[in-house]
Parts: C-alpha cells; structure tokens; sequence
C-alpha cells in the first residue's frame, strides 16, 4: 500500500468514526465512494476544498465551478468540505486533508485572521495552499503558495465613484445624502475590501454621510433584518450599499415592507455587489440602480495554478480577475444572454 493509499484508507476511517458529529457538513459524509475507487486512487491529483459555505447565489457559482472544473475525468479527486460560515469548520477540514496527505489543499477563508498555525502545519506537511477568493492576514507570506481572485477594494471605490456620478448627473452633488451600509462577514476580504474603497470616496465628499454599518453577514434573511432595522432607526435614508447581492434582495424586500421603493425610479438608491443573474433581472425589474462584478469562476485559474505546480513551473503570487459593474443606463436584456452566473 502506497503513503496515498494508506491516507484514503485512514481518510475512511477518520469520516466514519466521525460521521454525525455535530456541526459536520453533510458533504464529507461520502466515503463510500473511496472504497470502490481505492484501486487506482493513486492516479489522481488530490485536492482538498475548503469552501466558506452556502450563504449566497455568489457562493453557489463558485462551488459549481470547483465541482465542475476539479472532475475524476480530467484527474482530479475533489474532497470538498463546506464550512457553513464558521472558520472552526475550515481550522478542522484542512487538519483533515493534511492527515488525508491531500496533494493540494485549496482554502477560500472566511475571515482573514487566525490561519497562522494551520498553514504551518500544511507546510510542514508539504501541502500546498492555494488560497482562491478571500485572503488571509499572516506575517510569513510563504504559508501559502498563492491567491487568485478579486480586487474587492477596487470594487468598493468604483461604487463610490459611480454613485458620484449619478449624483451628478442627477444635479444632486451639493445634496446632503444619508448613507447606510450592509456589511458582508466581518473580517472577510470582501467585507473589508469594499468598504474601505467605498470609504475612500466617502471621504472625498463631505456632503455625504455614513450613518450606520451594519453586518448582513452575505445572506437574504439578515440583510433583511439589519434593513429593517436601519428603516425604523433612520428618517432619511438616501442610499443603501449592499455588500452582495443576496442581502440587496433582503434590502428590496424590507424597503417594499416599509412601504418605500428603491431603484433608479425609488426613493432608495441601491448599490449592490457580485452582479449575478438574479440581481441583473432586479434591476431589470428596476430595483437596484448598479451592481458592481465579483467573479466566482475561480476554479479554471487555481486549476492552471495547479498544472504550473506540477510541472515545477512558477507562479504568480496575487492573481485578480477582470471586472465590470452594469446600470440600468445599459442593455441589460442583451448582457443577460451572456452570463454564466
Ligand atoms: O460577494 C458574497 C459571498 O467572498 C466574494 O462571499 C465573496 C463574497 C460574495 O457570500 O456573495
């Protein structure tokens, strides 16, 4: 038996014993399929996905792409673990693919702190770290190989400046304009990202005013509840960020419950985050006035990441995807033919 072999074998050991524990996703409980497969095992590259959950249409996109891109046809053995939004999850799933002697281990964290110990101990291990997504915050830049997604503060900004514009166009930039703003997870790159490049805007405009942020942590039902919340403590509210677009479509819901309306027609100018399909027919729909692009198709890059490796070749340390942002103002039937997620 070969060290791989033995890994799965303890790999089958560890998920049986294990199964039914509480907080375990339902997606490592699959281990039967290792036993029929455990002849040629060997033959394929094993990789181990730690991904942050399933809070949004974003998060639903990228799992398809790692599941669709990571397939047994073109050699790839995909243990993918979903951390339900806690980093414990994540801290325990990768311990595991270390003991299972993963030969690449893939981590979208959610937060960006707390990494330091375990991406040693992948190290140690000889395990390489591709982180795809969000990022991690460590002194020692070597805990892992590289990074491959978006540059969220890039994002942050162009909304700033597209809401300056508008503001413009609208001759409202002498205004006074209440600002409120639902947070993704706290301490996520995402979160801090677009915030601060949204902030950096709002420093530029002293008429513009911060009145409250607040965390939706990504999904529908709390940035529903943080809306409703932000509806009742706040008289005037021009404009609501939202830092994805499954709490836009909470935000939607609450403003419609207040009896407000928001869009390019609205009381309410509404930002969004991620441009998904579902959010590019509201605004169709005319209820969110710009949607700023977040790729989640990041599994073909950690994947060419992957071929580099094994052909010793080297590799960029940061790698971001191309994005754009779409407005009303824009062909929006037509742009829809075209999007994938
Ligand atoms: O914007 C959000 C998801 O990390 C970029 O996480 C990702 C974010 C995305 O839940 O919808």
């Amino acid at each position: 038996m070969n060290r791989k072999m033995f890994g799965v074998l303890c790999l089958l050991l560890l998920s049986l014993m294990t199964k039914g524990c509480a907080g375990r996703p339902p997606e490592t409980e699959q281990p039967l399929r290792y036993e029929e497969e455990l002849g040629d095992f060997s033959e394929y590259i094993v990789v181990g996905f730690s991904q942050v959950g399933s809070e949004s249409d974003w998060r639903m996109a990228s799992t398809n792409s790692f599941k669709n891109t990571f397939t047994e046809e073109k050699g790839y053995y995909l243990l993918f673990e979903d951390a339900q939004q806690k980093q414990e999850n994540q801290l325990k799933s990768i311990r595991n693919f270390i003991l299972q002697e993963v030969d690449y281990i893939i981590l979208d964290p959610i937060v960006e702190t707390g990494w330091e110990a375990v991406l040693q101990e992948a190290r140690d291990a000889e395990i390489p770290v591709i982180l795809a997504d969000r990022s991690v915050k460590v002194e020692d830049e070597e805990l892992y190989t590289c990074w491959v997604g978006s540059d969220f503060e890039k994002e942050g900004r162009m909304a700033g400046e597209w809401l300056a514009s508008y503001l413009e166009k609208q001759n409202r930039s002498d205004e006074e304009i209440c600002i409120v703003t639902l947070q993704g997870t706290p301490g996520s790159t995402a979160q801090i990202g677009r915030t601060e490049g949204f902030a950096s805007v709002l420093e530029e405009h002293p008429n513009w005013e911060m009145l409250e942020y607040q965390s939706g942590d990504f999904t529908q039902a709390k940035g529903q509840e943080v809306m409703e919340r932000f509806l009742e403590s706040y008289e005037q509210i021009d404009v609501v960020v939202s830092e994805n677009d499954n709490m836009a479509f909470g935000a939607i819901d609450a403003i419609r419950g207040a009896g407000k309306t928001c869009g390019p027609d609205g009381d309410i100018i509404l930002l969004s985050f991620d441009a998904s399909r579902a959010a590019l027919n509201a605004m169709l729909e005319g209820k969110i006035n710009a949607d700023f692009e977040c790729n989640p198709i990041l599994a073909p890059k950690v994947e060419e990441v992957i071929q580099k490796l094994e052909a010793d070749e080297t590799i960029e340390k940061r790698q971001y995807t191309e994005e754009r942002y779409f407005d009303t103002s824009m062909n929006l039937k037509e742009i829809l033919k075209e999007r994938t997620y």
